[in-house]
Order: structure tokens, then C-alpha cells, then sequence
């Protein structure tokens, strides 16, 4: 096992979706455990605390579909500043959500050291939306667009200018509602993406297996795991702003959360969208800070 220098971030910002109180998604996981969890394994924890996010929501929109897309600039602007400086320290950025517009700036500020950055997108969804393609105009929905160098010029354009990623390097495991514009992206740049159905005809070990073959296959110097609570089945994890029933489950997460943590591969790691408001007792953040411990090398014997 790794012993790392972990540095937590949090991003209190629930801007890029439309149900408040996933702004308290980092208190959440702190108070469910999370650093004394990781720590007890061996590694050294550095808390950095939180991106300062307004408070005051800008319901003026202006030209763009985008839902306060200047609150979501600001913010992911902020963190990318923050992940580069950690990456740059040689330290391992785990970042703790707010929702999952957040890992446009995680993303770009990997890119000060990962050159050749490989991704994987844990979720019931694709986040592969733009502002045409967008049903909501949540900018939750883009991330992964955007890290494609695709999507609203202030998004795409923060930290550096264009692609972050490239889509050969994503893999998205559970995507389960993805909509027609995600679709026709995912076929014309040839995304890798294994959806319930494989999972359920395969199972989880089979999946992770062709996942990580799959990334080792690509001459990365990096991969980011971008975890979305709601790629689980709701029955585990009620806590998160879009469920979508027939999910990943509880040993299936930790499974595919041990092999990862087995390959060695992962440089950094954001677990995002946990709403305390929409939770049942803090289920949600208990089940994010119990996978972190399998991703981190807690053993079960
Ligand atoms: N694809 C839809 C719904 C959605 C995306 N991400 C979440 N929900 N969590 C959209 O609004 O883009
Ligand atoms: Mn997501
Ligand atoms: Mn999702």
C-alpha cells in the first residue's frame, strides 16, 4: 500500500444544479469521519478547507441558458488555482462536493502536472451535456464536455485555454440516464462507457478488469477518480439532488473501490454531490468516507 500526502479541499458550491443544500456536502463528509478514517490507515492529511463561494445567488443569467454560470467560474477558477498548487507539492488533491460542476476546475488544475491525464467518471449519468444539448441548463450535467474542450468558452477556457482531457483517456462506470446529445458524443469520439448493463451481465469485477486495462493501455501519467454519489442505487446513497433508481450497489463500489486502490493508478480523487439536506442520518457522506477508506487501502483483514 501507498502512504500519501493527501490535501482535502472543499467546495461548498450547489450552483451547478437546482436543489439547494448540496453546498453542505463537505461538512457532511468531514463530520462522517473522513480524515480521521484515512489517517488511521497511515497516510498524512493536510485539510485545506474550503473555496470561498458567494453566498448570493445572481439570478440574472444574462445572454446564457447556463445556470449561474459566473458563481460556477468563479468558484472552479478558484479550485483549479488550488489543485495545481497541491499537484505542483507532489501531494494527492481529494476533493469533497458540493455538485459535480466542481470537476471542472479539479480537472483543469491537474492538468499543471498531468500532461496525459486519464479519468474515471463514477455516475448514473454522463455529465457529457453542453449548453445546445442540455435539457436543464445545469452546468452539473457538463463536466466532462467541458474537460473535453467542449461547452461555454468561460468554462472551457478556465485555467488554460481548451481540452483538459482527452476522450480516449475517460471512462464512465454506471451511467444509467444519458440523454440524446450525450449519446451522439459519446459515439462520435468513441468514449469507453460501461453502463448497468454491463455491470449486471458481467459484474463488477469483469467491468473494473477491462477498465483498468483499458487506461494501462494509454500511456498515463495520471488518473483522476471523479466519484458521484448518485451512481450508486439510491438505497445507499437517498442523499443526492438526481437518483436514478437501479444503481450500482454498496459491494459493488467497495469492490471496484479496492480494485482501484490494487492498480495503484489513482493521483487524485473527488467524491461529489452529497446533499445532508436530502439524507437520511448522513447515509450518504457515511457511505462517500467509507468507500474513500477502501480507495485508500483499508483492509478488511
Ligand atoms: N443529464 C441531465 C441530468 C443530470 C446530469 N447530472 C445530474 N443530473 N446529476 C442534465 O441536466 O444534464
Ligand atoms: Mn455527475
Ligand atoms: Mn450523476
Amino acid at each position: 500500500m501507498r502512504t500519501l500526502d493527501i490535501s482535502i479541499i472543499g467546495v461548498p458550491l450547489d450552483y451547478g444544479q437546482s436543489r439547494r443544500g448540496v453546498d453542505m456536502g463537505p461538512s457532511a463528509i468531514r463530520y462522517a469521519g473522513a480524515i480521521k478514517r484515512l489517517g488511521a490507515i497511515g497516510h498524512r492529511l493536510q485539510d485545506e478547507g474550503d473555496i470561498r463561494v458567494s453566498a448570493i445567488e445572481n439570478k440574472d443569467y444574462g445572454e446564457t441558458n447556463l445556470k449561474n454560470l459566473e458563481e460556477v467560474v468563479q468558484a472552479t477558477s478558484e479550485l483549479a488555482n488550488r489543485v495545481a498548487k497541491v499537484v505542483e507539492n507532489g501531494r494527492f488533491p481529494l476533493v469533497f462536493g458540493g455538485d459535480h460542476s466542481i470537476a471542472i476546475g479539479t480537472l483543469a488544475g491537474l492538468t499543471s502536472k498531468y500532461k496525459n491525464l486519464g479519468v474515471i467518471w463514477y455516475d448514473a449519468h454522463a455529465d457529457l451535456n453542453t449548453a445546445e444539448t442540455s435539457p436543464s441548463g445545469n452546468i452539473h450535467g457538463m463536466p466532462l464536455a467541458v474537460s473535453m474542450g467542449l461547452g461555454h468558452e468561460k468554462l472551457v477556457n478556465i485555467f488554460s485555454v481548451g481540452q483538459k482531457v482527452r476522450p480516449e483517456n475517460i471512462v464512465i462506470i454506471g451511467a444509467r440516464s444519458v440523454d440524446q446529445g450525450e449519446r451522439a458524443l459519446i459515439k462520435e469520439k468513441g468514449i469507453k462507457v460501461f453502463t448497468m448493463h454491463e455491470i449486471d451481465r458481467d459484474g463488477m469485477t469483469s467491468v473494473m478488469k477491462e477498465a483498468l486495462a483499458y487506461l494501462k493501455s494509454k500511456n498515463l501519467d495520471g488518473v483522476h477518480l471523479s466519484l458521484d454519489l448518485d451512481g450508486l442505487d439510491p438505497l445507499y446513497t437517498p442523499g443526492v439532488g438526481t437518483p436514478v433508481p437501479g444503481g450500482i450497489s454498496y459491494r459493488e463500489s467497495h469492490l471496484a473501490m479496492e480494485m482501484l486502490e490494487d492498480s495503484g493508478l489513482i493521483t487524485s480523487a473527488e467524491f461529489v454531490e452529497v446533499n445532508p439536506i436530502l439524507d437520511e442520518k448522513n447515509k450518504t457522506a457515511d457511505v462517500a468516507v467509507g468507500l474513500m477508506g477502501s480507495l485508500f487501502g483499508e483492509k478488511l483483514l
